[in-house]
Order: structure tokens, then C-alpha cells, then sequence
């Protein structure tokens, strides 16, 4: 039987899991998946008989969340109802939404010594997560993403909680750019002109959507707001995306918004911290089949304003994300894990060329959005 050990770095990690009641012997836990954020571990049980039964146990990061319960509410309520939703089309809840296992004194969430929250969710077998994918497998994964559009479009928006406060306010984004400039902590702003430069330069940019919403001509709606390829579970049997996971940041935003992240992690061949900059290119035609498969599964919901929008998505959503990456390292990489110093000006710098390369081809994502839109 394989034994796996605690590490030490990690040591609340077995008071957790002395929270729960498992179905089988418990064997430990390992460090599990890319996730920037929570702290993300493999749970796995050994039955007398047949396969280890796995969990997925998270820690969720106090950095990014400082109100988990709140957070926890919102993922009650949204898991709660997409369950139904699923029913109602004849799916199978335990594979298409994620759920929780109680703690042993019956919490759906358990608070460690340190005043941490943790969740356990089954593990959801058969599935695999990408970090990059074929145009087939990105399709799929656009058809779940807007699917989730759709079957959100009636949540009662107004009970969930603003999990982050501002997080795809792009103004605010610019202005804590700005701060962290400023204060240049680390004295690392010498070395990074031409991003900052960058940023500088796109100071309008970042009022669009904003502007677009204060005006009206956008909806706020029940969106995802973290919608990256690997954010979602594809079936290994019929290679559709079947659960949508990550919730933590699912509160009311812009569907542009939820277009537009999965572009910037999806539509391009590199990793999100390639150092080649010369390997990093926006690829259009991905980007004209998650149009296609995003529109296919939000089946007519979105208006008219938004689909003329998400081309800028794609554009905002990118920046933005440079300049979270960029404010982190000159704020001193406090907020996305690294695994190496340079890591957060690396990834800044591939989001940089990416919005660059949409600036140059934007009339073209204009012209895709038009073809596919019902
Ligand atoms: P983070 O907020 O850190 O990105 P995620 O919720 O995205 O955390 O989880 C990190 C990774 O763990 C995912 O990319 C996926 O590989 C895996 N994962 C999370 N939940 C499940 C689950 N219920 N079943 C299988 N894999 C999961
Ligand atoms: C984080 O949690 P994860 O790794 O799925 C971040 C996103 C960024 C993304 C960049 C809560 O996503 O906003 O776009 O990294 N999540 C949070 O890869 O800040
Ligand atoms: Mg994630």
C-alpha cells in the first residue's frame, strides 16, 4: 500500500483532516493542481477492496478572501442550484457540480487553529484538467463555460456577497498599479519600465467596460469571473467539459468578462509564465472556436451590447490580469504564488504581448463575434 507523508510546511493540514470522517483508510495528502490561489491537496482513502477513493481538500487563501464564510455561502448557494438544474436535464449532480463533504460534526466547512477555512469536495473521477488544450477541447470547455451563462441567467444575484471586493474593476486594478509604482517597495520599478510604460499607456482602456456598465448598455449578471482552461473538468469519456470548479470568485460581473479571461489563458500555445516572448502569440483561430462554442452554450442569453463587447473581454481581461501580475511583483509577490523571484514579472510580461497581438487583430475577434452571434 503506498505511503504518503504530510510535509511538514503543511502540518494544519493533518488537524484538518482530523475533521472529517473518511470512508476507507486514510493514507494522506499531496499537494495537487496549478491553482495560484487556495492551497489545493489530493485526499486519498484506501477501501479493503478496489480503487483509493480521492478528495479534493482546500485551504482557501485569507490573502484573496478575507470573508470565506461569505464565500462559502455563495458556494452553497450556487452549487445548490446548479444541482437542481442538472436534475432537471436528466444529468448526474455528482459529476456535474461540485459538492461538500460535512465535516464530523456536521459543518460544511471546517476552521483550523489558525483561523483558516478549509472544504472537502469529492474528487471527480474520469475527468482530466488542461492547462492547454486542442481547438476541440477548448471548444468543449467554451460550450460549459457559456452554458454556465445560461443556466445562471435567473440566480438571485443580489444574495450572493462580493467574495473580492473590485476584482475585475479595471479602474481600481490601475489605481493599486499606481499605488504599488509609487511605493515601489522592493525598488524594482527601475527595472521594469517598458511594462510600466505599457500600462501607462492603456489607462483609458481600462474605464470601457466600466463606462459601458455606469451607462447601462451592460448588464450585471451572475458570472464566473475565473474562467480558466483550467477551471473546468473534462469527461475522459466524451471529452465535454462536465463541472465548472473554482467558484470562489462566482458573484455578479460581466458576461465579457467571463468570455474574455478564458481567451487570455486559452486562445494562445505558451504557458502563462513563458520567459520566450518570441513563443507568444495570440492565436485567433482559437479564439474563433471558443466564439463559437461560448455562443453555442449561452444559447441566445446574451444581448446584443454584450456580444459587441466581448472582444474587448478578451482585450481587458488580459491587461487587467498584466497588471495584477506587474503590481504583484513590485508589491512583492504577495498575493499570486511563485515559484521562482521573476515568476510574476514573467507572467505580466506574456499578458503584455498578448494584448498587444489583440490590439493588432481586434477588428478581426469584431468580425468572428458577428459570425457566430445568434
Ligand atoms: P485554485 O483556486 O487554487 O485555482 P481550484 O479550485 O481551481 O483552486 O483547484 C485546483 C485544481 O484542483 C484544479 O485545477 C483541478 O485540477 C483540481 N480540482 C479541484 N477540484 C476538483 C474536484 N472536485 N475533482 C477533481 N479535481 C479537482
Ligand atoms: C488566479 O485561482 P486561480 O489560479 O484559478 C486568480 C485569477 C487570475 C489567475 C491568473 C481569486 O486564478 O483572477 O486570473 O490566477 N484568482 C484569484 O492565472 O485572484
Ligand atoms: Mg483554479
Amino acid at each position: 500500500m503506498p505511503q504518503f507523508t504530510i510535509p511538514e510546511a503543511d502540518a494544519n493540514v493533518a488537524e484538518v483532516l482530523r475533521a472529517y470522517d473518511f470512508p476507507a483508510t486514510l493514507l494522506g495528502a499531496v499537494r495537487y493542481g496549478q491553482g495560484h490561489i487556495n492551497d489545493t491537496f489530493c485526499v486519498l482513502c484506501q477501501p479493503q477492496e478496489g480503487d483509493c477513493i480521492r478528495f479534493i481538500l482546500q485551504g482557501l487563501s485569507l490573502a484573496a478572501f478575507p470573508h470565506p464564510e461569505e464565500l462559502m455561502e455563495n458556494f452553497i448557494g450556487i452549487t445548490s442550484y446548479l444541482r437542481k438544474a442538472v436534475i432537471e436535464n436528466g444529468g448526474d449532480p455528482a459529476r456535474e457540480t461540485l459538492s461538500l463533504v460535512k465535516t464530523r460534526d456536521g459543518k460544511d466547512f471546517y476552521t483550523d487553529s489558525t483561523g483558516k477555512v478549509w472544504r472537502l469536495t469529492p474528487f471527480i473521477e474520469n475527468t482530466d484538467c488542461f492547462q492547454s488544450a486542442t481547438p476541440e477541447l477548448f471548444e468543449a470547455s467554451a460550450r460549459t463555460f457559456g452554458r454556465l451563462q445560461y443556466l445562471l441567467q435567473d440566480y438571485p444575484a443580489e444574495t450572493l456577497h462580493e467574495t473580492i471586493v473590485n476584482f475585475h474593476n479595471t479602474e481600481d486594478r490601475y489605481a493599486r498599479f499606481l499605488a504599488a509604482l509609487e511605493a515601489d517597495k522592493l525598488g524594482r520599478a527601475k527595472d521594469v519600465q517598458p511594462e510600466v510604460q505599457f500600462v501607462l499607456d492603456r489607462k483609458a482602456d481600462c474605464s470601457v467596460a466600466l463606462q459601458a456598465l455606469r451607462d447601462g448598455k451592460l448588464p450585471l449578471r451572475v458570472t464566473h469571473n475565473d474562467t480558466k482552461l483550467n477551471n473546468i473538468l473534462i469527461d475522459r469519456t466524451t471529452h465535454e467539459g462536465i463541472c465548472v470548479i473554482d467558484l470562489d470568485t462566482t458573484m455578479p460581473g460581466l458576461s465579457m468578462n467571463d468570455f474574455g479571461d478564458s481567451i487570455r489563458f486559452g486562445a494562445n500555445h505558451s504557458k502563462e509564465d513563458e520567459q520566450d516572448l518570441s513563443k507568444v502569440n495570440f492565436d485567433i483561430q482559437l479564439y474563433e472556436v471558443y466564439t463559437r462554442g461560448f455562443l453555442e452554450g449561452a444559447n441566445g442569453c446574451l444581448t446584443q451590447t454584450e456580444l459587441e463587447y466581448l472582444p474587448w473581454g478578451a482585450r481587458l481581461m488580459t491587461l487587467e490580469c498584466g497588471i495584477r501580475f506587474l503590481t504583484d511583483y513590485l508589491d512583492g509577490d504577495h498575493y499570486f504564488r511563485i515559484h521562482y523571484p521573476q515568476q510574476n514579472l514573467d507572467r505580466a510580461r506574456t499578458q503584455f504581448k498578448l494584448v498587444k497581438d489583440m490590439e493588432e487583430q481586434f477588428e478581426e475577434m469584431g468580425r468572428v463575434v458577428k459570425k457566430y452571434a445568434k
